[in-house]
């Protein structure tokens, strides 16, 4: 067992004010490996007023001192990067190939990205007598979750940090190792004291706490839809800006001109990909009905090909485990609902998969024959559990995708560009991928409904951090 039961305030690692701990488990042996401290108030307390000490001065940094920053935090991402894939995949599950491919990478791609954004970032525009201002909204709250921990750090640090701003961090109490290494690295990037400060702890002690504090401007969030409502509703007395990534129930329309195979082989592959533990997943694919047939034996072939592992030892592109308890129950019972509601079970199910008799492991699974109207096309399931629903027309299409409480992403296939954008406009969603293009990480994410509120990644990200000023008669002239 390992103990990281300091906190990181003011530049410096220190006790919490009061010992209350708990341990860390790895998801894909159920074995506790780890310790930590779950903070207090006046933990909370200590590392807002470090973080308020230090916006003073940060706030008047240069944009090029801060791009160097940023650009030194990225360099020691890297030199750490395979300390921090063995936490992410200790904690979480995700198997070392993809912690070492993806969960690390995307983390370090919103630095690198900050940085190049910073330098080219108008914070001042003169229009007429009156010059309009951007200036850094002071100390941010961070609560993030642990489905891709680093890159959900990443996406709020890195633009604070780009528009001079300071912060209090609470990681995930499931996924809490790799933010220490965040904070290693911050440190020995030579990120000034109280400028970035970390307090570990639980949702409704600490996470609550920092939403109502009133010497916090800002909170950005991204959890559960549940959490993320509660921490707005913390936040609403001291009327600070609250910016949350939420869940999804992403629909992606197969057009009958896709690429059928093409379509919907990609359609399962990403959908496992994290065990399907990505706000962004394409969980229902809508499939024009004759199409469904041909579809469903492409996607249980597709499915049944996902090998399943953990740690160094899992082949590259096998499926971690779920990556804790509850969540495993959860996608549980999902599935159940989905069998007893009717759906068509394709390929998959409930328990472990062959060989597994420990660790949170979940069969792939794919429905078909699913209706909107079920649970299993309503709620997100956050596992590996793909939806198909046939459709009969387009317009049909488009109001199926459009009939949820939820407006993260949405996935158009078509062999016809023009096709897909007319679609693409029609979804209510703040990120539309067209032919599974992805990976333009100064692109804005976001989600329209109740997936969210504000936009993070690129320059859209920087306007959470930033208030607008306007100083009239500026030039009198
Ligand atoms: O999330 P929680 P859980 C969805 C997904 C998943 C479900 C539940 O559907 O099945 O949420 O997961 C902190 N005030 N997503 O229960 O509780 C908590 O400590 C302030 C989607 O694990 O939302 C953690 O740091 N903070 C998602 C963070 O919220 C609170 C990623 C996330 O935990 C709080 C994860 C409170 N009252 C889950 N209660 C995405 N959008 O990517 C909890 N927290």
């Amino acid at each position: 067992m390992q103990d990281y039961l300091k906190f990181y305030i003011n530049g410096e690692w220190v006790d919490p004010v009061e010992p209350r701990t708990l341990e860390v488990e790895n998801p894909a042996t159920e074995e506790p490996f780890a310790r930590i401290s779950l903070g207090s108030h006046a933990d909370v307390d200590k590392a807002v007023e470090a973080a308020q000490a230090a916006f003073e001065s940060f706030s008047q940094t240069s944009i090029e001192y801060r791009a160097e920053l940023l650009e030194k935090i990225a360099a020691g991402i890297q030199e750490r990067a395979s300390d921090m894939a063995k936490a992410i995949s200790d904690e979480m599950g995700a198997p070392m190939w993809l912690a070492q491919a993806a969960q690390v990478p995307a983390g370090m791609g919103h630095y690198m990205t900050a940085a190049k954004i910073l330098r080219e970032y108008q914070f001042e525009e003169q229009r007429g007598k009156t010059l309009i201002r951007k200036e850094p909204i002071g100390v941010c709250g961070f609560i993030t979750p642990w489905n891709w921990p680093q890159n959900q750090i990443a996406c709020k640090v890195a633009p604070a940090i780009a528009t001079g701003c300071t912060m209090v961090l609470k990681p995930s109490e499931i996924a809490p190792l790799d933010a220490m290494i965040v904070a290693e690295i911050f440190h020995d990037a030579g990120v000034p004291p109280g400028v970035f400060n970390l307090v570990n702890g639980d949702g409704p002690g600490v996470g609550a706490y920092m939403s109502q504090h009133p010497g916090i401007d800002m909170m950005s969030f991204t959890g559960s839809t549940r959490a993320g409502s509660l921490v707005s509703q913390a936040a609403a007395p001291t009327v600070k800006r609250v910016a949350l990534e939420l869940g999804g129930k992403s629909p992606n329309i197969v057009l009958p001109d896709a690429d059928l195979n093409k379509a919907v082989a990609g359609g399962v592959m990403h959908m496992m990909n994290n065990t399907g533990q990505s706000c962004n997943a394409p969980s229902r694919m809508l499939v024009q009905r004759d199409q469904q047939d041909e579809a469903i034996a492409i996607a249980k072939a597709t499915a049944e090909s996902v090998k399943v592992g953990a740690g160094a030892d899992a082949p590259k592109g096998a499926m971690g485990p779920i990556s804790n308890g509850n969540q495993w129950n959860k996608v549980q019972d999902l599935i159940q609902k989905g069998i007893d509601e009717g759906a068509t079970l394709v390929t998959g199910g409930t328990g472990r998969p062959e060989g597994f008799n420990k660790g949170y492991f979940t069969k792939p699974t794919v429905f078909a024959n699913v209706t909107n109207d079920m649970t299993i096309a309503r709620e997100e399931i956050f596992g590996p559990v793909l939806c198909i629903l046939p459709y009969d027309t387009e317009e049909d299409a488009i109001r199926i995708a459009n009939d949820t409480v939820y407006g993260l992403s949405g996935y158009v296939q078509s062999s016809d560009i023009n096709h897909a954008r007319e679609v693409a406009n029609k979804i209510r969603a703040g990120n539309i991928h067209i032919n599974g293009a992805g990976g333009d990480l100064s692109a804005p994410f976001g989600g329209y409904k109740q997936s969210g509120i504000g936009r993070e990644w690129g320059d859209f990200g920087f306007e959470e951090f930033l208030e607008v000023k306007a100083v009239l008669g500026h030039s009198p002239a």
